[in-house]
C-alpha cells in the first residue's frame, strides 16, 4: 500500500514554484521551504516555512517531527550545502529524496563563453585593464571582486542592500527574475557592458542575459556548478508528481 505523501519542498527556484502549483492542484500535502535570503519571497499556493533547519541534524529532526514522507530538493544548483544536507538527512531518517534540478546551460552557436571552475577563478580571470562587467551573481559573492577594483561593475540584487556594495566603481540594479532577453539586452547596452560574469544556473529564469549576450556578441565568463552528491534527479515537475504516485498526464483525475 503506497504511503500518502507528505512533502517537504526545498524551494527558491522557478521549477520549485512550478512544482508547488502542481502539488496544490493535486491536493498533495506539502510544505514549501525558503532559506529566508530575500525580503519578500514569492508567495506559494501551499504551506510555507522560512529559515534554516540548523544543519543536517536540524533537518533530520524536522523530517521526523513533521512526518515528512518525501523530501524534494528543488534548490538552485549552487545551493550546494543545502543539497548535501538533504542527502545526509534523508539517509539518516530513511526519507525518500529526489532533486528537481535543471540541466546545465550549454553554449550555442555564436556564444563566446569562457568557463571557470569556481568563484575564485572568475575573480582571477578579471586581471587586466578596466572593463564594464555585469556581475550577475546576486549579493552574496560581490565582495570577492574587490580584488579587481579597476573595473566598472553592474550589479543586480533581488533586494536593496543595507550598505552600498564594497566595489569602488559600480552601478546597482534591484530586480528579481525571471528576466526577459529584451530587457537584459537594453540593460547591457545602457551600461556599455563588455563582459558578463554568471553562474551556470540552468533553467529559464536567468537565461535572458545569455540570449542578450549572444545577440550583442558579448563574452560570458561562466562559473561551473559545484559538485553535488549522488541522488535521484528529475528535470520536470511532472516527473516528481509521478514519483509521488500521481500521474501527471493531461485529463487524469486531479485533487479538489
Ligand atoms: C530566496 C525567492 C521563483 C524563483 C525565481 C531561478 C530563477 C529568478 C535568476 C541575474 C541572476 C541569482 C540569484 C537568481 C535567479 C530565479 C528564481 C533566481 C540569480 C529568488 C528567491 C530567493 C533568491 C535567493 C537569491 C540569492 C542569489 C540568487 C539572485 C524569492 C528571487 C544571482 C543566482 O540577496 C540575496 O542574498 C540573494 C541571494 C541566493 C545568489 C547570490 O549569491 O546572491 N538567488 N532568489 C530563496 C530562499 O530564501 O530560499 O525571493 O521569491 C529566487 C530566484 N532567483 O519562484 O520565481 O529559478 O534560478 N537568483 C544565479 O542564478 O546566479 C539572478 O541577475 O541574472
Ligand atoms: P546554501 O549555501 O546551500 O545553504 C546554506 C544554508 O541555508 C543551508 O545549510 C540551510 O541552513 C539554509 N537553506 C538553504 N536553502 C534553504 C531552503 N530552501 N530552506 C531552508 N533553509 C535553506 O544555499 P544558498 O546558495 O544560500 O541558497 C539559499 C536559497 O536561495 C535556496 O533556497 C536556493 O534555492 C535559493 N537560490 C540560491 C541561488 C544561488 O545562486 N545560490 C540562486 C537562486 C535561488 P541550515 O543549515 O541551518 O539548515
Amino acid at each position: 500500500m503506497s504511503v500518502k505523501p507528505n512533502v517537504l519542498l526545498l524551494g527558491g527556484t522557478t521549477e520549485a514554484s512550478r512544482l508547488a502549483l502542481l502539488l496544490a492542484e493535486y491536493g498533495i500535502a506539502a510544505i514549501f521551504s525558503y532559506a529566508g535570503r530575500t525580503e519578500s519571497p514569492r508567495t506559494q499556493p501551499i504551506a510555507m516555512r522560512t529559515g534554516g533547519f540548523g544543519g543536517v541534524l536540524g533537518l533530520a529532526a524536522y523530517l521526523r517531527e513533521h512526518r515528512i514522507t518525501h523530501l524534494v530538493d528543488a534548490t538552485h544548483p549552487f545551493a550546494a550545502t543545502m543539497s548535501a544536507n538533504a542527502v545526509t538527512a534523508a539517509a539518516l531518517t530513511g526519507t525518500a529524496l529526489a532533486a528537481l534540478t535543471r540541466p546545465a546551460w550549454q553554449p550555442e552557436a555564436g556564444d563566446r563563453w569562457t568557463r571557470v571552475p569556481g568563484l575564485g577563478d572568475a575573480v582571477e580571470a578579471l586581471k587586466g585593464p578596466r572593463r564594464h562587467i555585469m556581475l550577475a551573481l546576486g549579493r552574496m559573492h560581490v565582495d570577492a571582486f574587490g580584488a579587481q577594483p579597476q573595473h566598472h561593475y553592474l550589479l543586480r540584487f533581488v533586494d536593496a542592500p543595507e550598505h552600498p556594495p564594497a566595489l569602488p566603481d559600480h552601478s546597482l540594479v534591484v530586480d528579481r527574475g525571471p528576466f526577459l532577453a529584451e530587457t537584459d539586452r537594453d540593460l547591457l547596452r545602457t551600461h556599455a557592458i563588455d563582459l558578463i560574469v554568471c553562474k551556470n544556473a540552468g533553467g529559464s529564469g536567468a537565461s535572458a542575459k545569455l540570449v542578450a549576450a549572444r545577440q550583442l556578441g558579448l563574452p560570458v565568463l561562466m562559473i561551473d556548478r559545484p559538485a553535488l552528491p549522488e541522488r535521484r534527479e528529475f528535470h520536470g515537475p511532472q516527473d516528481v508528481l509521478r514519483w509521488l504516485g500521481h500521474d501527471a498526464s493531461p485529463g487524469t483525475e486531479r485533487g479538489v
